[in-house]
């Protein structure tokens, strides 16, 4: 064996060569396996960039795609798939790049500038290896197959060694512990209504994970749609494996050495998410549901005569005719345009939901073009597809379809011309009332690689939305698209953001959800939130304040509730309650220009928004299991109260020196400590030498111009950078470069405090200057000079620190 280490003794080789024409089950050896494998090398060729290796009964498809990313394709028997993915970013050619190659007695070697990938003749086999050969992952039974004929589908599956002191992340929406290891879990998206800690699947299918040994991290993204399973040390300890029900073993390696580095190079393979319009990033109000007219001017009433700041009202499925998708209910809404347009005049944008089913009706337009173009979905044996959900008997389109998927796209011509600003896609899994989902044997085109629904269930989701994110674009006049959806497979963020679904009032569930969010962000999912305050029953005030509290630092903020179990606006809980939400979700508004620009270092590198403690602290084994705190961006450390009636709560900062956003006091990071946690107050930190941008509240976003942006600095002895982005917060001009991006970077020398900016774009802000507020600095200092002008006498003490005023272009200040 050339696998140093290698525990595999219960697997053995078939005594005989296999049959495959015939019963051959006796021919397996007498262990109680039927797993077929590779076989011993045979030869190898080289394909493009690709290194094809063929075994008796496999070959391997090694293809650098990167210096750290290999893709790695099994074909049983000299067949390949279409080398087809929905998971890969469409706009990029991934043809690889070349690397140096090598072929021993026993083994071949591919190496790239940070790997050395070996293959084992033996067995095709592989390990992989940093530069300094430091063993980051390698096989341990590795691909094998289990075959249709034997056990009535096909099975891919590969397993891997597992070493104690591994770690497993990501893998999108799962509930339970953050860390995965020492769990098995299945991607098959479920309408799972009530789900709780121990449900398994959920909603969406990411199959992407992340490993974390010491300093060393990568991650396997299985890109395959078919129903799969992973287990990470469950089943065995020493052993951690993914398979599919289908399909090929199809897998990208993908090298850190950091966490973060992990998750960006996971959207080099799957994409980046677009800009959203700034409002998106606002306060949402929902119910299941706000109807009719009346019901919902009042609601936006009520939000702007209490000062609750809010940015849109979603309309669920009750403004329908009948709930025929793209229809309005014309007795609750008569005229659905004028409505919205006064919402518009007061600042709330409309979001309305579709779901996928199409209501069977001879006089309904939808459902007459649907059948006509051959756009649904049909059973194996020839007929439409029916499955009943709220329309009643409904048919579904095919989104494998790519007509289909432009047909839905004109479909919302109707909806944005009433001017609808966005849209929210549910039951998408997809779910129907009795049955759960489609059978097996519904019909669908994976654009032009005709399968049946267990190729198609995981990755319907997200190719709803992206139809739903191209009709928006379609017709959009120069506006961004915003699309919601509740099942998603892996590259969803191309074109949508996601909701965690219908989780319940408990405490349980805020944590839930926080680990949830968490783990979609490194899924390359950062647009996420949950439903505030729970869609199934009421929370009280206090867990709602302590939702709302934690939903501020979710990119997705929305309270979203069922409707049967009582109201869920931010007044409906006695007045203390009241006014602390307010105070919130104001501050989400103060915030906005730091979590903008937390987004856009999300969309143009993939770092993830949300950033659990493992994604900043990696070499801290402190990080592995501490699933509570969370940085929001580069300087905020996030830490929920997730228990009623808390007075105070333990909490551990990393490494670094962090100050309590209330306080300012200043604390050593590595440690843990203890916080109280007043009902009007959440634990936050800001990290040392940050710089955060403020505006002002608003009751909505860019209610009102603003001449003075806040910088908030913290002082610290090293040297920092802080980002500010900013745009036109919709519109795509950003895209030709009307963009601004400032670097503010801060310096401790013996002699002075220094700030520097240095600025790149072409979008000039509104305002005209900043208001600097200095956190942890001695007293007022005896000399602060802006690009060469005394300004020392314009210092203005505040509370236990002090402010100036600074022109918005300044390149350096020098504080003495
Ligand atoms: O069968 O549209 O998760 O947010 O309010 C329930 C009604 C369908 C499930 C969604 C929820 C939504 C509800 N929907």
């Amino acid at each position: 064996m050339a696998l140093e280490n290698d525990t595999t003794t219960e697997i053995e080789k078939p005594e005989k060569e296999v049959d495959f024409s015939g019963n051959y089950i006796e021919k397996f050896g007498k262990q109680d396996t039927r797993d077929q494998f590779p076989g011993a090398y045979v030869n190898w060729e080289k394909v493009g960039n690709s290194y094809i290796f063929h075994s008796e009964n496999t070959s391997l498809e090694l293809t650098v795609v990167t210096e750290d990313i290999l893709k790695f394709r099994y074909g049983n028997f000299g067949y390949f798939e279409d080398d087809f993915s929905y998971g890969l970013d469409p706009d990029k050619k991934f043809e690889g790049v070349t690397s140096k190659f090598k072929e021993t007695k026993d083994h071949f070697k591919v190496v790239t500038k940070t790997l050395k990938c070996y293959i084992y003749k033996d067995s095709l086999k592989t390990k992989i290896c940093d530069t300094k050969d430091v063993i980051l992952v390698e096989d341990e039974k590795g691909y094998h197959w289990q075959d249709e004929k034997v056990f009535g589908g096909n099975v891919v599956i590969t397993t891997k060694k597992l070493k104690k002191g591994e770690n497993f992340f990501g893998l999108g929406d799962k509930t339970g512990n953050l860390n995965l290891l020492g769990s098995r879990r299945e991607l098959w998206g479920t309408d799972c209504y009530g789900y709780g800690n121990e449900t398994d699947p959920v909603y969406k299918n990411i199959p992407f994970y992340l490993n974390l040994y010491k300093d060393t991290s990568y991650g396997i993204f299985l890109d395959n749609t078919f129903r799969s399973f992973f287990d990470f040390g469950k089943e065995r300890k020493s052993a951690c494996s993914f398979w599919a029900q289908g399909g090929e073993m199809r897998y990208y390696f993908i090298n850190g050495p950091k966490l973060v580095d992990v998750c960006e190079k996971y959207t080099y393979l799957t994409g980046k998410s677009q800009m959203p319009p700034k409002w998106a990033l606002g306060y949402h109000q929902s119910k299941w549901s706000y109807y009719p007219e009346s019901t919902v001017r009042n609601l936006a009433k009520e939000f702007r005569d209490r000062k609750i700041p809010c940015d849109v009202i979603h309309l669920d499925i009750d403004y329908m005719d009948g709930f025929r998708c793209f229809t309005w209910d014309k007795k609750r809404f008569p005229n659905p345009k004028k409505m919205i347009g006064d919402l518009r005049q007061q600042g709330f944008k409309s979001i309305v939901i579709i779901d996928p089913g199409i209501k069977i009706d001879k006089n309904y337009s939808v459902y007459q073009q649907g059948v006509k173009n051959g756009y649904f979905c049909t059973r194996g044996d020839g007929p439409l597809l029916k499955g009943s959900v709220w329309p009643g008997e409904c048919h579904f389109p095919d989104f494998t379809n790519p007509k289909a998927r432009e047909w839905w796209a004109t479909l919302y011509k109707g909806l944005i011309s009433d001017g609808v600003a966005g849209v929210w896609n549910d039951m998408n899994e997809p779910a129907v009332f009795e049955d759960g989902s489609f059978p097996f044997d519904a019909r669908h085109d994976y654009d032009g690689h005709p399968c049946t629904h267990r190729k198609v269930h995981n990755v319907y989701g997200s190719l709803m939305a992206q139809a739903t994110c191209d009709g928006q674009n379609l017709y959009l006049d120069n506006k961004r698209a915003f699309t919601i959806t509740r099942s998603a497979y892996a590259g969803v963020q191309r074109f949508a953001s996601v909701w965690t679904g219908d989780n319940m009032a408990t405490w349980e569930h805020l944590k839930i959800a926080n680990i949830q969010c968490q783990r979609l962000s490194a899924s390359g999912v950062s647009f996420v939130g949950s439903d505030v305050g729970g869609f199934i029953g009421s929370p009280d005030g206090e867990l709602y304040t302590r939702w709302i509290q934690m939903a501020v630092f979710h990119p997705f903020f929305r309270t979203h509730s069922s409707g049967d179990h009582g109201d869920k606006e931010p007044w409906m809980f006695e007045e203390e309650y009241t006014n602390i939400v307010r105070k919130f979700i104001e501050m989400r508004y103060e915030l906005m220009p730091y979590i903008y620009t937390t987004f856009w270092q999300y969309a143009t590198r993939g770092t993830p928004m949300i950033r659990s403690l493992n994604l900043i602290a990696q070499d801290d084994p402190e990080s592995y299991f501490r699933e509570e705190e969370f940085m929001l961006g580069d300087n905020i450390l996030v830490i929920p109260v997730s228990e009623a009636g808390a007075k105070n709560r333990k909490v551990y900062l990393p490494e670094g020196d962090w100050y309590c956003y209330w306080t300012d006091k200043k604390y050593k990071g590595k440690t843990e400590i203890e916080v109280e946690t007043p009902l009007n107050q959440i634990p936050l930190f800001v990290k040392a030498g940050a710089v955060l941008p403020f505006q002002p509240k608003m009751q909505y976003t860019d209610e009102f111009e603003f001449d003075e942006l806040t910088l908030h600095i913290y002082a610290d002895d090293d040297e920092n950078t802080s980002i500010l982005y900013e745009d036109a917060g919709d519109g795509l001009e950003y895209k030709d470069g009307e963009q601004s991006v400032k670097k503010i970077i801060t310096i401790k020398s013996l002699s002075a405090y220094i700030i520097r900016q240095k600025m790149q774009g072409n979008f000039e802000s509104v305002y005209k200057k900043y208001r600097t507020v200095f956190h942890g600095f001695d007293s007022k200092p005896k000399m602060l000079m802006v690009d060469g002008n005394d300004i020392t006498n314009q210092i203005e003490l505040l509370d236990n620190t002090y402010t100036i005023s600074l022109p918005k272009n300044f390149k350096e200040v020098l504080i003495s």
